[in-house]
């Protein structure tokens, strides 16, 4: 960590207006006086948009049902072909893109360009899916007759994502989306809407050179929780997601539930690792520094909560401590920097009233200052911070979007189990140990009560691969690989009589 300078940066260091000439996408397509983006570098102002009204957002929606009604009838592997020259696009500009999503959200230069890499990623699966959309033949009942399932595309899929991942968390959705021949609309966070303006300008580059791909196919709508919400009571969207607040998601699926649409939910979580006696404490040192304090503590994934064997959770804190020390807190587009800005002001005092809040209730507090306020009044830095705690307290049932982990000793698995599962929310968790017994039956239906389970790994760094959400509070969702994509299709199951006859099911006799 305290190499002299661990990259060489690849970033171009321009002003938005060059970075967006670039890439050759507009930025004047959203130009207005409505909202001001200020960076979260140095609180400067980047650039004032437009947002989207009642209005717009509704010929948006008729624009993207035109979009489906011609979408749905290109072949899926021919749809893959556009997700193709995305990809390739992205590809092109990666360097431009990370840089963005630095200006945007503040994350550092080599979690900005991972960001992009895991929308190529996302990708290449969307591409090859595009060739997989498989349905199954079903043994039937009845003689000379044929079961099948049939997948088709479902519509409009509306996405609603939060600031933290400008561009990762659209793509696992949006290109799966598209494979399965829905159209998309898309409200980023107000917070960082620059991705979502550059992402969607070199899709619509893409499409413009496809020419199966109509026009309007992938749109943004730029606005704050009003436009989400007449997002989510639309009917003409038969499915909504949502990334963000438990709060925000509630809200969400009452709207959506209220008209019978399909959401899927990726909100809050408090996630948890468990450092056995038996683990290999060198390597839990770095995979728990990492998840804690990676993209400043704004991941659902970051590790907030740290259960420790009360036999090395001494020593094990101790050395954590001194890593904490070296961390380099500073401008995120320095690649020497290991931590960047929180996302604005509102982050900072809740991680502040956090911190009060776990000393009133016993916790003992390391780090969590604020840093280079004279240097920038209006970014917000903090030491990363870490809270012993006497208990599993109010406090640490709640996710504060900020790099606090609180620590926590245990003296038996059963115990550590239990308080890693003692949490309304259910996204993310690990544990780092050596011990196959321990690890299995961490991992094991009286294991962790999570969407994603891992063994000496830290919490966060999920790969496109997996289905990607988690359980409880955190909405049941789930987003990127494995089979999600069914649900951005719908199913129909067919039954065919190729007979002379006609034999009812469940042998019910019918003669006429
Ligand atoms: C999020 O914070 O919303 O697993 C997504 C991870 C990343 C994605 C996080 N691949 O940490």
């Amino acid at each position: 960590a305290t190499k002299a300078s661990r990259n060489n940066s690849v970033f171009p260091r321009e002003d938005v207006q060059t970075i967006f000439s670039r890439i050759n996408v507009p930025l004047e397509r959203f130009k207005g006086t409505d909202l001001g983006k200020h960076s979260p570098i140095d609180g400067e102002k980047l650039c004032e948009l437009g947002l989207t009204d009642e209005a717009g957002l509704n010929r948006a929606i008729d624009d993207a049902q035109q979009a489906f009604l011609r979408w749905r009838t290109v072949p899926a592997p021919e749809r893959g072909k556009l997700v193709y020259t995305f990809a390739e696009l992205v590809r092109r500009h990666k360097a431009a893109l990370a840089a963005v999503v630095t200006l945007d959200c503040g994350k550092t230069e080599t979690e900005a360009l991972g960001e992009i890499q895991e929308v190529i990623d996302i990708c290449d699966f969307a591409i090859g899916l595009s060739r997989q959309l498989y349905g199954l033949t079903i043994a039937t009942e009845r003689p000379e007759h044929r079961m099948a399932e049939t997948w088709h595309p479902l519509g409009i899929f509306g996405q609603i994502t939060a600031f933290n991942f400008p561009a990762a968390v659209w793509s696992w959705g949006a290109m799966i989306a598209l494979v399965c021949g829905d159209s998309v609309i898309w409200k980023p966070s107000e917070k960082s809407p620059l991705t979502a303006i550059a992402l969607s300008g070199l899709m619509d580059q893409a499409i413009a050179a496809c020419d199966s791909a109509p026009a309007k196919l992938a749109q943004v709508v730029l606005g704050g929780a009003e436009l989400g919400r007449q997002l989510a009571s639309d009917t003409r969207i038969p499915l909504v997601s949502a990334t963000g607040s438990t709060t925000m998601g509630r809200d969400v699926a009452a709207r959506v539930g209220a008209r019978l649409g399909r959401s899927t939910l990726e909100l809050g979580g408090n996630n948890a690792a468990i450092v056995s006696d038996k683990a290999d404490l060198d390597l839990a040192i770095r995979g728990v520094a990492f998840a804690a304090v990676g993209t400043a503590g704004q991941r659902c994934t970051s590790l907030r909560r740290l259960i420790v064997h009360e036999s090395i959770a001494d020593e094990f804190v101790a050395r954590l401590k001194t890593v904490y020390a070296q961390l380099r807190v500073g401008r995120p587009d320095d690649p020497d920097v290991h931590v960047g800005p929180l996302i604005d002001e509102r982050a900072h005092q809740q991680m502040a009233s956090a911190l009060q809040q776990a000393s009133a209730e016993g916790g003992s507090v390391f780090g969590g200052e604020r840093v280079l306020e004279d240097q920038y009044p209006d970014a917000f830095y903090v030491n990363p911070a870490i809270v012993s705690m006497p208990a599993q307290s109010d406090i640490v049932e709640q996710e504060t979007f900020a790099p606090i982990l609180y620590v926590m000793k245990y003296a038996t698995i059963d115990e550590a189990i239990a308080l890693q599962n003692g949490v309304s929310q259910g996204l993310s968790s690990a544990i780092f140990t050596t011990d196959m017994r321990e690890a299995e039956y961490f991992l094991s239906a009286s294991g962790s009560d999570c969407g994603i389970a891992n063994v000496n790994i830290g919490t966060s760094g999920a790969e496109i691969g997996g289905a990607f959400g988690g359980e409880k509070a955190t909405g049941g969702g789930r987003a990127a690989g494995s089979d999600t994509w069914k649900a951005f299709m719908r199913r129909a199951t067919n039954t065919v009589n190729y007979s002379s006859s006609l034999p009812l099911a469940q042998g019910v006799e019918f003669d006429v």
